[in-house]
């Protein structure tokens, strides 16, 4: 009987017709299933560990960081920076970019991640995430990895993106230009992720949208005649925000809508970061059939310029991604 195809499996069969496979790829995208198995963990008993509130300390962002967030950053450290696979590590709870400590060796590739991303969310039990990005460093092999590696760099670069979230179940969802976009579900009983969710598609349209609208005084005028718009009653649009973007995301990914997190007038560049937030959500929306802009052009052929830079971000169906792009440049 097919027990269903774990992780494992469909990275063995799709990393080895990588082209340039030197089995970095693969091994890369192990670790991090292993860090998701443990963040999971770590998110389901955090009620009961302990882990809940803030640590009082600050992260770039000035965000309270929750105790979570640490324990998932220095578990997607831990995971990598030993096997091999990664040059330099942008997360967003690192100030700085995150280098290869001596004795192990300089991999092929660039990690961004925001790590727990929603942690606001963590102690009402909302759904959370892991968000990552990998480019393949321009530097030589085996040298310690530069900003160059992911600054300046179009998303279009990038060669993997995926995120984990941590909901009722725990869901990867993982996307190459090789394999598409693909979900694999955690069953915990035998601790492996499986395909759950394969070759997932974002339809042109749909008929949901998700946007904070408490800030609608702080909108685009244009953005708020757009959104407007929607509310006819003959369109038979609905309305979700859970205020975790991976979770966000991931129901409009599997059901089809339109997430946007402005410009404002006191945050013109928005508040969501190109680097790990933008750049692999937009790799996955594409890949899917979907689009992303920070309302006025593509996503994925911006270049950041700063590790933390933020961007404005209108993700999800290619239509109703058009639509609203289409009014935030009208004259
Ligand atoms: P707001 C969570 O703090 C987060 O960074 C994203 O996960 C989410 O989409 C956004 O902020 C929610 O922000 O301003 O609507 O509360």
């Amino acid at each position: 009987m097919d027990e269903g195809i774990t992780l494992d499996r469909f990275l063995m069969q799709t990393g080895a017709s990588h082209p340039s496979a030197t089995g970095q790829f693969v091994t890369l995208l192990k670790q991090v299933t292993l860090a998701a198995k443990m963040i999971s963990s770590r998110v389901n008993r955090a009620g009961l560990a302990g882990m809940i509130g803030a640590t009082g300390e600050t992260n770039i962002q000035g965000e309270f960081v929750q105790k979570l967030d640490l324990y998932a950053n220095e578990t997607l450290k831990r995971n990598l920076e030993h096997a091999g696979v990664v040059c330099l590590m942008v997360s967003e709870e690192e100030d700085e970019p995150v280098h290869i400590p001596e004795p192990f060796v300089p991999g092929r590739y660039v990690f961004c991640t925001d790590p727990l991303d929603g942690s606001s969310n963590i102690d009402v039990n909302a759904t959370i995430g892991t968000i990552f990005g990998v480019f393949k460093r321009k530097s030589p092999d085996g040298t310690p990895g530069q900003l160059s590696d992911v600054l300046d760099r179009a998303g279009d670069e990038m060669v993997a993106a995926g995120y984990v979230v941590y909901g009722s179940g725990t869901l990867l969802v993982l996307a190459t230009k090789e394999s598409g976009v693909n979900g694999f579900t955690l069953d915990p009983s035998v601790g492996e992720f499986f395909l759950s969710h394969p070759d997932l598609r974002l339809e042109p349209s749909a008929k949901m949208y998700s946007i904070n609208e408490a800030y609608r005084a702080k909108w685009d005028p244009r953005l708020a005649g757009y959104i407007d718009s929607l509310k006819a009653p003959e369109l038979g649009f609905t309305q979700r925000y859970i205020g975790s973007l991976v979770a966000d995301f991931h129901r409009n990914l599997l059901k089809g809508g339109l997430f946007i997190y402005p410009s404002t007038a006191s945050a013109p560049n928005g508040k969501l970061r190109v680097l790990y937030e933008a750049f692999p959500l937009a790799y996955i929306a594409e890949l899917a059939g979907g689009s992303a802009t920070n309302g006025r052009d593509r996503i994925l052929s911006m270049k950041a310029t700063d590790l933390h830079q933020r961007t404005p971000l209108v993700i999800g169906n290619s239509e109703l991604v058009a639509q609203a792009t289409a009014a935030l440049v009208a004259d």
